[in-house]
């Protein structure tokens, strides 16, 4: 196995520790449902794409970016972070309006870059 598969591995390994993890934990009191969304980031997309929440919805994503480092920015609620080559930044907020909102890479990564985009879906209850 080679280096990058073991990285693989060892991510998807951490990855269904955390879910196990997070299954456990009790829905946060009042309010809208807490939402952790796993997002990764890499030349030139974001996976997933799209993100849809329920309005009202407290959104966490976690966004890891694989290949060198990205940005995230949302518009619409005001966010634009950094993301760091291999360190999940998390991303908060409520999603206390409903529509179709953008979202795209806000740190110059290649040609590619101004194709890196994708939607955040927020629904009605
Ligand atoms: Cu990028």
């Amino acid at each position: 196995m080679n280096r990058t598969k073991v990285c693989r591995v060892a991510f998807v390994l951490f990855a269904v520790a955390a879910a196990a993890a997070a299954a456990q934990e009790p829905a946060p009191a009042g309010g809208g449902e807490g939402t952790e969304i796993k997002v990764t980031a890499k030349k030139y997309e974001f996976d997933p794409s799209v993100i849809t929440v329920k309005k009202g919805d407290h959104v966490k994503l976690v966004i890891t970016a694989l290949d060198r480092d990205h940005g995230f920015k949302l518009e619409a609620f005001n966010i634009n972070q950094k993301l760091k080559k291999g360190d999940p930044a998390t991303i908060e907020f409520t999603a206390d309006k409903a529509g179709t909102f953008p979202f795209q890479c806000s740190d110059f990564c290649g040609l590619g870059h101004r194709k890196m985009k994708g939607k955040l879906v927020v629904e009605e209850q």
